[in-house]
């Protein structure tokens, strides 16, 4: 049996599948990818056509889509089972994790622009020198995979100015809502068992609080503690462990810069969604989002 997997240290995707592989004890071949050009080599595009991470290699079955590959590992490794047994639990984490992608309202396309808009875009305008468009695109355009340059392009100019960060902080604080609603009343987001989904969301948690934006649960108790003990779980390991020195730094160091505006971003979020009762109680539960 050989198990394969294609990824890279600082992918979202890629980290929940290592948190899954963890959870079933599995042994697997790690196949790190720069993503500065290799995910292009024909030979990786043999096995994964849109030409990012993760794939999954087991055997003679090419696994793309990492909500596919989570799914699949649970198929092939069913010990432990990291799918409730009930059918609507089933279908709640299937609901949580396919607010994952739903293209343009996706969670996993707004934390690519967060990250790009605090972050990453500050590597790119050192490769160019300047933050003039003129020489930007350039590298914009010999650095990014096509498919994600077009929408991508806007926030590396503007950065956190972009239209395109505000609608992705909206979207991460609705979901810090959604969470918050949900996780009063069920442990975690199948419901009464861990699960793929919490998995799946777990990579975009500590990519937020990399960011300086865990504010987005500064004032959701439920979250703060199901993403608590998420952490104390050995298989988190995968996530924060595999991280560059370089990324976290970056993450970090970006993250607190930026910190003050972010904080602010949150806190109109929040007046907006409801304004602060006598009590200074605000949230999802007092009023309308
Ligand atoms: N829907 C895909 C998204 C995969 C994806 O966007 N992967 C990113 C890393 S999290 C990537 O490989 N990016 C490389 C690039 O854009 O060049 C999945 O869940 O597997």
């Amino acid at each position: 049996m050989t198990l394969t997997l294609f990824h890279h240290n600082s992918s979202v995707c890629a980290a929940k599948v290592r948190v899954a592989l963890a959870e079933k004890g599995r042994e697997w071949e790690s196949r790190l990818m720069t993503l500065k050009g290799d995910q292009f080599a024909p030979e990786y595009l043999a096995l994964n056509p849109a030409a990012v991470v993760p794939t999954l290699v087991h055997d003679d079955a090419v696994i793309v889509e990492s909500n596919v590959i989570l799914e699949y590992i649970d198929d092939a490794f069913p010990d432990p089972p990291l799918r409730p047994a009930r059918p609507a639990e089933r279908a709640r984490m299937r609901l949580w994790m396919d607010e994952l992608e739903q293209g343009d309202k996706g969670v996993h396309k707004a934390i690519s622009v967060l990250t790009y808009a605090i972050a990453y875009r500050h590597h790119l305008i050192a490769e160019a020198g300047s933050e003039a468009p003129a020489r930007l695109l350039p590298v914009i355009k010999s650095n990014m995979n096509p498919l994600s340059r077009e929408w991508l392009t806007p926030v590396v100019l503007h950065g956190i100015a972009s239209d395109g960060f505000r609608h992705a902080m909206e979207r991460m604080y609705r979901l810090c809502a959604d969470f918050d609603a949900w996780l009063e009343n069920n442990a975690w987001l199948a419901g009464g068992t861990h699960s793929l989904a919490d998995i799946a969301f777990l990579p975009y948690l500590v990519r937020l609080e990399l960011l300086e934006v865990d504010g987005l649960w500064a004032n959701r108790p439920h979250v703060a503690d199901w993403y608590a003990r998420l952490n104390a779980r050995a298989s988190t390991a995968e996530v924060w462990d595999w991280y560059h020195a370089d990324y976290v730094g970056t993450l970090r160091e970006r993250g607190t810069a930026h910190r003050d505006e972010t904080s602010e971003m949150i806190a109109g979020l929040r007046n907006a969604a409801c304004p602060a009762g006598p009590d200074g109680r605000v949230g999802v539960r007092d009023g309308t989002r």
